[in-house]
């Protein structure tokens, strides 16, 4: 009799139940914001049912909202997942807690931000998750990584990401660093 491992079960649970392709979006301007991006990256290649696609360069770029803050290093990455559009979101809570964020101020200093960009093709606004992510359309910290992993998106409402840049200036947006 073959002895299933831990990780051909999750296999199994995941190939019979289908993922949802994800994208989310890593920011951090506090505590080394590089080395908490490259963190929060590893903990979403290792993330529970779910399989890593791909992530962009890291960026560095100006605060959006309060200009007294350190610049962010921002970043975007691909994940297929079985999570629920919930799940996805307590995980990725779980993993800005144990990088210690705080939340204080709204849009203020953070050891890191992880958003739900997209979840597959859903349009779902609850109390608690907005997807397609609310500010995503404008922010370039958001629309650039992403094109780098994704050039040929369509937006679920039809819109093409690479439109969306058009309209979308780069402002001081930089790579900072290849991740690959
Ligand atoms: N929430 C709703 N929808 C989502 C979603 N799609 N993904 C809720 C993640 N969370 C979502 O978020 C507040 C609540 O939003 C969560 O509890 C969740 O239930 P938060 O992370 O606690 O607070 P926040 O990040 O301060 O608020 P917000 O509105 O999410 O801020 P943003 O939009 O994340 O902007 N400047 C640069 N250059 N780079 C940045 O990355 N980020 C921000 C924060 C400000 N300025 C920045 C950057
Ligand atoms: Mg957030």
């Amino acid at each position: 009799m073959s002895v299933l491992k831990k990780h051909d079960i999750n296999e199994h649970i995941i190939n019979k139940q289908g993922y949802s392709r994800c994208y989310v979006a890593i920011g951090s301007n506090l505590a080394d914001p590089v080395a908490q991006a490259k963190e929060a990256i590893t903990a979403l290649e290792t993330l529970t049912a779910s399989r890593f696609i791909s992530v962009s360069s890291l960026y560095a770029s100006k605060p959006m909202g309060p200009q007294e803050q350190p610049d962010y290093i921002n970043a975007v990455a691909c994940i297929d997942t079985c999570l629920a559009p919930i799940e996805l979101l307590d995980a990725l809570q779980q993993i800005e807690n144990e990088q210690g964020r705080v939340r204080k101020e709204h849009w203020g200093a953070r050891t890191l931000d992880l958003d739900i960009l997209l979840y597959g093709d859903e349009i779902m606004s609850t109390p608690r998750l907005t997807v397609p992510h609310y500010g995503m359309k404008e922010r370039e910290f958001v629309l650039y990584p992403l094109a780098e992993i994704a050039p040929q998106l369509q937006l679920p409402c039809g819109q093409a990401l690479s439109v969306l840049l058009e309209d979308c200036p780069r402002n001081d947006l930089a790579i900072y660093q290849n991740t690959k």
